[in-house]
C-alpha cells in the first residue's frame, strides 16, 4: 500500500499545491517528521525497525514530491514556449527606410568624377571671416563687387560665407603647390529666394595650381566634368565674365542632352585663372604664419559651381526651394535608392 502522501502528491495541479502537500507530510512538523521525533519514545528494541520503516517512507514520499515538481514545471515551460511562439515565415513589415538627399546625390557623382581626375576633396568652415571670403579674394571693402554676393553679418563682425572660395585662401596657405582640390559645402546669401534662388545653398569649388597651368587645362576640365555628368555627347560653352579674384574670368554652361528629348544650355558656374593678387594675399598669409612664400609666380585656375542647378534639371525639381522645405512628398520620392 502506498502512504497516504502518494496520491495527493499526484492530484497537486501547481507548485503551490505541492508545496502545501510537502508541509504536511515532512515540513517540520509534517506527520512524518512527528512520527519520526516520536521514535525516542519506543522502547530500544522496537525502535530500529520502526525507524527504517519511516525513512522509508519518507523516501519514498520525497521521491514522489521531486518527480510531481518536475512534471509540474516542464508543464509550465510548455505553456510560456508556447504562448510566445514566433513564425519566422511570417513576411516582415516595411520599415520605413531613408535615402540620399538628391544634393548629396550630385556631390557623390562630382567628386567622384574630380576624384578619378585625381583631385583631393576638402571641406572648410560655414563662419568665416572677412579677410578669407573678400579680402584676400581681390574684393577689399569698397569694392563695388561686394554687391555682387549680400552677405548675413554676425554680431561679432564675422559673416556666413557667400561661396566656396574662401576655401582657395585656407588651402594655399596650409599646402604648397603644386595641387588640385575641390571644396564643397553650403554658402549663405542675403538675398530674396525664387525658383531659382535660395538664401542657403551649396557650392562646389574647383582650384588647380602648379607650373604652366593654363585656360586650356580649365577647359579641359569643365569638359571633362560634363561628360562624366552627361556622357560622351556633353558641350560645354564658355562666355567671358567678371570675378575680382580671377584674370581673365568666365561663366560655363554645359549642354545637356537627355533621353527624355530635353536638350538645353545649363548655366553652371563661374570660373578663371586665379588673379595674381590672391597668390600675393595668401603668401602674406603664410609668411605671417611663419610659412615660406611660394605661391607668387605660380599659375593656376578655379571654377565654382552650384550643384542644385544640376539636381534640378536631373530630378525635375521645378523649384529650388523643393529641397530645403523638409516636405516628405519631396524627399519621399528618394527614399532607398541610394
Ligand atoms: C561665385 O560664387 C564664385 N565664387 C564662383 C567662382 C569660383 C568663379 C572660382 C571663379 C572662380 P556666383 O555668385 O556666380 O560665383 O555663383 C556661382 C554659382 O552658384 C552660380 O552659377 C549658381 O549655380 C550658384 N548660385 C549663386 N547664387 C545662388 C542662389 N541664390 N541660389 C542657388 N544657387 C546659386
Amino acid at each position: 500500500m502506498p502512504h497516504e502522501a502518494i496520491p495527493e502528491i499526484h492530484a497537486a495541479q501547481s507548485l503551490d499545491d505541492l508545496q502545501a502537500v510537502k508541509t504536511k507530510y515532512v515540513g517540520k512538523s509534517g506527520s512524518v517528521t512527528r512520527e519520526l521525533g516520536a521514535l525516542g519514545k519506543l522502547p530500544p528494541e522496537e525502535r530500529k525497525a520502526r525507524g527504517a520503516e519511516i525513512n522509508a517512507v519518507r523516501q519514498e514520499i520525497q521521491a514522489a514530491l521531486d518527480e510531481r515538481e518536475a512534471t509540474l514545471k516542464r508543464a509550465a515551460l510548455d505553456a510560456k514556449l508556447a504562448g510566445e511562439a514566433i513564425d519566422v515565415t511570417l513576411p516582415g513589415l516595411p520599415l520605413p527606410a531613408g535615402g540620399l538627399h538628391p544634393i548629396n546625390r550630385v556631390y557623390d557623382d562630382l567628386t567622384a568624377i574630380y576624384e578619378r581626375m585625381g583631385y583631393t576633396v576638402v571641406e572648410g568652415p560655414e563662419i568665416e571671416d572677412e579677410h578669407h571670403n573678400f579680402e584676400a579674394l581681390n574684393v577689399p571693402w569698397f569694392h563695388p563687387a561686394r554687391d555682387l554676393q549680400d552677405t548675413f553679418w554676425l554680431e561679432d563682425g564675422r559673416l556666413l560665407r557667400t561661396h566656396t572660395s574662401p576655401m582657395q585662401v585656407r588651402y594655399m596657405v596650409d599646402h604648397e603647390p603644386a595641387l588640385k582640390i575641390v571644396a564643397r559645402g553650403k554658402v549663405y546669401r542675403y538675398e530674396a529666394t525664387d525658383a531659382t534662388h535660395e538664401a542657403m545653398f551649396h557650392q562646389l569649388e574647383g582650384l588647380v595650381v602648379g607650373d604652366h597651368i593654363s585656360m586650356a587645362d580649365l577647359k579641359g576640365t569643365i569638359a571633362e566634368m560634363a561628360r562624366g555628368l552627361y556622357g560622351a555627347t556633353a558641350k560645354v560653352r564658355f562666355q567671358p565674365s567678371y570675378y575680382p579674384f580671377t584674370e581673365p574670368g568666365a561663366d560655363f554652361a554645359v549642354y545637356w542632352d537627355n533621353p527624355r528629348g530635353e536638350s538645353k544650355w545649363l548655366e553652371l558656374g563661374g570660373c578663371g585663372m586665379v588673379h595674381p593678387n590672391v597668390f600675393r594675399a595668401v603668401d602674406d598669409l603664410r609668411e605671417a604664419a611663419g610659412k615660406e612664400r611660394v605661391y607668387e609666380g605660380k599659375t593656376g585656375f578655379a571654377f565654382g559651381l552650384g550643384p542644385e542647378r544640376i539636381a534640378m534639371l536631373k530630378y525635375r525639381i521645378p523649384d529650388i526651394r523643393y529641397f530645403y522645405a523638409n516636405d516628405p512628398r519631396v524627399i519621399g520620392q528618394f527614399r532607398g535608392e541610394l
